[in-house]
């Protein structure tokens, strides 16, 4: 069967897979393979978010018999707001089996689309090339260019998301069976310069070769929560459309960091090296690593297929934040509030709120318990070029005094002599994502009033 054709298959029976994916497969501690929120090692990122649900994409589906208008599925929900950049250029893209369907590596610039076919594939191996070291399928992604200078940093929580074309299983093919994830892996590579890559470390606990039997069960699958820190473990096909996250911090010690040749806050370039999951290829674990397995060998689009990488943790101007949103004329300036919800842009930029969707709601709060009395509000530290600080009173006709204060999307700290204590978390439901913190700054003693102001940088 044509990997198209299996993909149809899978797409009818892909909401009963749930059941069996929340049931049998979480005997290891990694995430499964969608919509995993909690899990704290490398809950997924839903690619589109929105009224029709985390996770489903927008999918453009047929043209209406009688309009003649084009029917999308979800066609409420749109790509997660959380992104403020995707892959931009490319360049090395080995094709490991020198196939020519599916090798457009441009299919890996831009948004993420839900879309199973618009990838780049980087092939498959036979055992004699693995053996005879033929050069892997690869491919380098660049994110900056002169008009999008801002590199990848390492902020809070994960800093980059990689979307594969990996399906659930919903009948058993052998490997993980029902609920598994038909799942080509990947290593993920970070440089500053293009020259120099820092592989990030991964685990992979999947006991045995996967496929079975070469010519029945080609798409067998595996254990999601088996596998970390490799791409292409998380759903995105069929409608659902789910990333793997990848936090810089993961890197602090690895050589080419700690002599200062790649630079975690300089991050231009991210390579993609296929794993032939023949168990040739080992993780990272120390002392000794073992071998990873996936689904090998396919035919088709073999080997590692990249849809899109997503960029979170980059620090954005006012002014490159409103070209993200898309604002243009009067709707751009930090007082303009083009959404109308009563909330200007530049505290809508501060608070990580959306200029285009009425998001009031999301505000900061007066909230009591704890210390004292404090205020309860959101910030995102992508915000370059803002000052964000909280002051307290005795009585309104008193003098405000700074008790806090965050410059350039840095820590939220207490600016002496106050020593107000600050609460930081993460504002996101989803446990790898970290950007967005959520804080409560609690009065010092003798004030009765809190407020925040934010303006941007001098
Ligand atoms: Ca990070
Ligand atoms: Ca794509
Ligand atoms: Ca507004
Ligand atoms: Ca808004």
């Amino acid at each position: 069967m044509s990997l198209r054709l299996f993909h149809r298959a899978m797409r009818r029976c892909a909401t009963l897979a749930v059941i069996f994916i929340h049931g049998a497969l979480s005997a290891a501690p990694y995430s499964l393979g969608w919509n995993d929120p909690t899990n704290i090692w490398d809950a997924p990122v839903p690619g589109f978010t929105g009224p029709d649900g985390e996770g489903k994409a927008r999918l453009f589906d047929h043209f209406d018999e009688m309009t003649g208008d084009p029917v999308f599925t979800n066609p409420r929900n749109a790509v997660n707001p959380l992104f403020f950049g995707w892959a931009r250029g490319w360049t090395d893209y080995v094709r490991a089996d020198g196939q020519t369907a599916l090798s457009n590596a441009a299919l890996a610039l831009g948004p993420v689309t839900g879309d199973e076919f618009d990838v780049v594939s980087l092939g498959d191996l036979t055992a004699a090339q693995i053996a005879g070291s033929a050069p892997v399928g690869r491919v380098t992604l660049s994110f900056t260019d002169a008009l999008h200078p801002a590199p990848i940093r390492d902020l809070p929580g994960a800093d980059f998301v990689v979307f594969e074309n990996g399906l659930v299983a919903a009948s058993s093919t052998g490997g993980a069976g029902v609920g598994g994830v038909f799942a080509e892996l990947a290593y993920v590579e970070v440089s500053s310069d293009g020259v120099n890559f820092a592989r990030f470390p991964s685990v992979s606990l999947t006991p045995g070769t996967v496929t079975t039997n070469e010519t029945l069960h080609r798409y067998d699958t595996l254990n999601p929560t088996n596998v970390f820190n490799l791409a292409g473990k998380h759903v995105n096909a069929a409608g659902d459309c789910w990333g793997t996250p990848f936090d810089l911090a993961a890197l602090a010690n690895h050589p080419l960091v700690t002599a200062g040749t790649v630079n975690l806050n300089n991050i231009r370039y991210v390579r993609l090296v296929d794993i032939p999951g023949n168990g040739s290829f080992l993780d990272s674990a120390q002392p000794a690593p073992h071998a990873i397995f996936d689904p090998w060998r396919t035919v088709g689009s073999g080997g590692f297929d990249l849809e899109a990488v997503g960029v979170i943790s980059v620090a954005v101007t006012l002014d490159a934040w409103q070209d993200l949103h898309g604002l243009t004329g009067a709707q751009r300036g930090p007082l303009a509030d083009p959404d109308g919800d009563g909330v200007p842009n530049i505290v809508e930029y501060a608070f990580g709120m959306q200029p285009l969707t009425p998001d009031a709601e999301l505000l900061p709060a007066a909230s009591s318990g704890g210390p004292a009395f404090s205020v309860s509000f959101r910030r995102d530290t992508r915000a370059a070029n803002l000052v964000l600080e909280v002051l307290g009173t005795t009585a309104l006709d008193q003098p405000w005094q700074v008790i806090a204060r965050s410059t350039g999307g840095g820590p939220l700290l207490a600016v002496a002599p106050a020593a107000p204590v600050i609460e930081d978390a993460s504002a996101s439901p989803i446990a790898s994502i970290g950007v967005i913190r959520r804080h409560h700054v609690h009065a010092i003693p003798g004030q009765r009033f809190l407020k925040i102001a934010v303006s941007l940088a001098p």
